[in-house]
């Protein structure tokens, strides 16, 4: 079940319980949809913050980096901020080789660079309310918080000021909101499920922790059972010029292992309850997204709606087990494959062959 976020914004505004169960309805419809393909392809994350912080520095790195990472298959930028990004998973790769696929097919996520939100823009400061058309139709907000000192990029306000910061985003969303009450629109702002992006230079992406504004912000985050993720928009964006062999030793030069969509793909999964299965065999190995708790024909139905309405049985066997194992072959004779109903719970990194019949 998602996680509810009425109370991410203010930690002192209390929320009507009505709110929750309309943010619900919102989430269940779109997500347990029975055309459900949708899915894996329209995961949309929004990124927000004040103006200068590095939102599109972040958008067109996270864009960049995703399409070196998935170079056969059609990622791209839709419009100048939309873009489609491969979920990297290593185990895409170790299930593709094992099973000699002609080709892999990662999830994918959609990030928006969503320019305009600025004080006032509730009341027609700025762009105005331009924003929330596509704001709107995201499935999570990050807002990226400017944790980075640096005398040639102006802030807004004039310092570095996270909460501050943060107070006044999460107010334009709170004010957006209630406009939009009026209007009895179920999908309210303020009930997406929001993520703390800071945006830190580049000495502090080893030890975020060190840097008081990320500390600050860690605060907020938590007292508003937000996440946070610490990450460089410098970085990504020096990295996607980088060729591919030389992004390892950069990055480790910097004391990380890797970059940072990885962690922000991650923590939105986490907040949104997301999980992966992976169908793999030698024309194609696949990973899908659903969310968790739901069933093998939910599941399948994910892939193809006839999978759900004609489904008879998953045999399934976990990601580990499969790997131990070689092969789906290997894996039957050992006994790990097993043949799963229409009541079992799919679990992370199952690899499902559904048996149907329509
Ligand atoms: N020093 C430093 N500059 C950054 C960083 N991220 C973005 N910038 C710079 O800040 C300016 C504004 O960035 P931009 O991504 O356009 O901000 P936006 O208005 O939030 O979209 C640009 O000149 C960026 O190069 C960072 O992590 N460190
Ligand atoms: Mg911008």
């Amino acid at each position: 079940m998602a996680r509810m976020a009425c109370h991410h914004l203010l930690p002192a505004l209390s929320v009507p319980s009505s709110r929750h169960y309309a943010g619900a309805f919102h989430f269940q419809s779109r997500f347990s949809s029975s055309s459900a393909s949708k899915i894996s392809m329209s995961l949309k994350a929004g990124i927000v913050g004040l103006p200068n912080v590095g939102k599109s520095t972040l958008f067109n790195a996270v864009v960049e980096n995703g399409k070196a990472q998935a170079a056969n298959f059609p990622f791209c930028t839709i419009e100048p901020n939309v873009g489609i990004v491969a979920v990297p998973d290593q185990r895409l790769t170790v299930l593709s080789h094992l099973s000699k696929s002609q080709r892999s097919v990662p999830a994918s996520i959609e990030f928006v660079d969503i320019a305009g939100l600025v004080k006032g823009a509730s009341q027609g400061e700025g762009l105005g309310n331009k924003f929330l058309s596509h704001i709107r139709e995201v499935d999570s907000i990050l807002q990226v918080v400017r944790c980075f000192e640096d005398n040639d990029i102006v802030h807004v306000n004039g310092k570095i000021d996270p909460r501050s910061d943060i107070e006044v985003i999460n107010l334009e969303l709170i004010f957006s909101d209630l406009e939009q009450e009026a209007l009895k629109h179920l999908c309210l702002l303020t009930m997406k499920p929001l993520i703390y992006v800071a945006n830190v230079a580049e000495s502090d992406l080893a030890e975020p922790r060190n840097n008081p504004h990320v500390r600050e912000v860690m605060t907020l985050a938590s007292d508003l059972q937000s996440e946070l993720v610490a990450i460089s928009a410098q970085v990504e964006s020096e990295l996607s010029e980088l060729p591919p062999e030389e992004r390892s030793e950069f990055l480790g030069s910097l004391g990380v292992s890797e970059s940072g969509l990885g962690n922000l793909i991650r923590a939105t999964y986490r907040l949104l309850g997301l999980r992966t299965y992976f169908t793999s065999g030698e024309k194609e190995t696949k990973a899908w997204t659903i969310q968790a708790g739901m069933t093998a024909p939910q599941a399948a139905g994910v892939i193809h709606s006839d999978f759900e309405r004609g489904f008879i049985r998953a045999e399934t066997v976990s990601y580990d087990d499969f790997v131990a194992a070689g092969s789906l072959a290997a894996a039957r004779e050992r006994g790990v494959l097993r043949s799963e109903g229409k009541d079992y719970i799919v679990q992370e990194g199952d690899v499902m062959l559904f048996r149907f019949n329509v």
